[in-house]
């Protein structure tokens, strides 16, 4: 496969609370078509792709949250997507809730290529927010309530002509996470979002929510000589404003694409996995200017 190619971003708009999955596995449906018709080899979906953020919402009641997760992938609710994209041969980026057969909860992503096998999967590993009710929070974040942290490290894998690495939405504030994925060689990161624009803990910083996400994802992309496809689940969902600002970022930090709304809207970029070599063979190729032995605080234990 060429190392030159179309990728989108399909960014969502809200999800409502009651809206079933078959609605949102339309929605994506309809965006992959268009992402197909732009030329697209790969399509991006956000986090929690197929339902509302539903750890914005406290409960005690374990069955209340499991019907928010996926006991298998691909399930019936789903598989018209992997069906859509295997007739247009396009591959898909897909986050969703995974309950285990063992009974463990995890936020994850799968890349799935356009012969419909899931070419690499990843568990959030960067859990925000709290676990128990904190009532005066406008809105719950409880990630930690409901997710385990993810076991699987930062996979890097073979997909579409190149190396390939994924994170999850605070993942990508982390400057640890871009570099696992850039040490491990991967040369194209795609990641989801859903991000409140309101920070409970410091709303002072609201204002900072859009400055903060191209801050972190476009360090991410030139310190580590990479692409990727960052997008969001936007909108006013169930009460809370989620910001977009998906974007397509080059390894030089460039963004070649950004959304301009809060809705459904596919944005698209090319991409030449072969100009990571602009910054991997100069300043920051690692094998000649980094200096792990004087890095070690960051991998002692916490
Ligand atoms: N989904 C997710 O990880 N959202 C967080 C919200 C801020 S922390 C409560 C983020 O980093 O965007």
């Amino acid at each position: 496969m060429s190392r030159k190619f179309v990728v989108a971003g399909a960014q969502l708009g809200p999800i409502a609370r009651d809206e079933p999955r078959s609605s949102a596995v339309s929605r994506m449906c309809a965006l992959m078509r268009e992402a197909h018709r732009r030329g697209a080899a790969l399509v991006v979906f956000p986090e929690l792709a197929l339902t509302t953020f539903f750890p914005r919402w406290y409960t005690e009641d374990a069955a209340e949250i499991d019907r928010w997760f996926e006991t298998a992938m691909p399930n019936p609710d789903v598989q018209p997507l992997f069906d859509l994209a295997r007739d247009l041969g396009i591959g898909f980026h897909l986050g969703f809730a995974e309950l285990t057969p063992e009974g463990r909860h995890f936020n994850t992503a799968i890349v799935v290529t356009e012969t419909g096998e899931i070419a690499g999967k990843y568990r959030k590993i960067h859990l925000p927010g709290h676990r128990e009710n904190e009532t005066w929070r406008a809105f719950q974040h409880l990630e930690k309530r409901y997710f385990e942290k993810g076991d699987l490290g930062f996979p890097v894998f073979d997909a579409f002509g190149g190396k390939m690495g994924m994170c999850i939405c605070n993942d990508r504030r982390w400057p640890e996470t871009w570099r696992m994925l850039g040490l491990g060689g991967a040369e194209l990161v795609v990641l989801g979002y859903n991000t409140p624009f309101h920070y409970p803990p410091a709303p002072e910083h609201d204002h900072l929510q859009y400055f903060h996400n191209e801050l972190s994802i476009t360090a991410g992309c030139y310190q580590n000589g990479l692409w990727a496809v960052a997008v969001a689940k936007a909108g006013h969902e169930e009460g809370c404003d989620l910001i977009g600002g998906s974007i397509i970022v080059a390894p030089t930090g460039e963004v070649l694409a950004r959304a301009a709304t809060v809705g459904d809207e596919v944005i698209t970029a090319e991409v030449d996995l072969d100009r990571c070599a602009e910054i991997r063979a100069n300043v920051f190729n690692f094998a000649l200017h980094r200096e792990p032995q004087d890095y070690h605080l960051i991998t002692k234990p916490k």
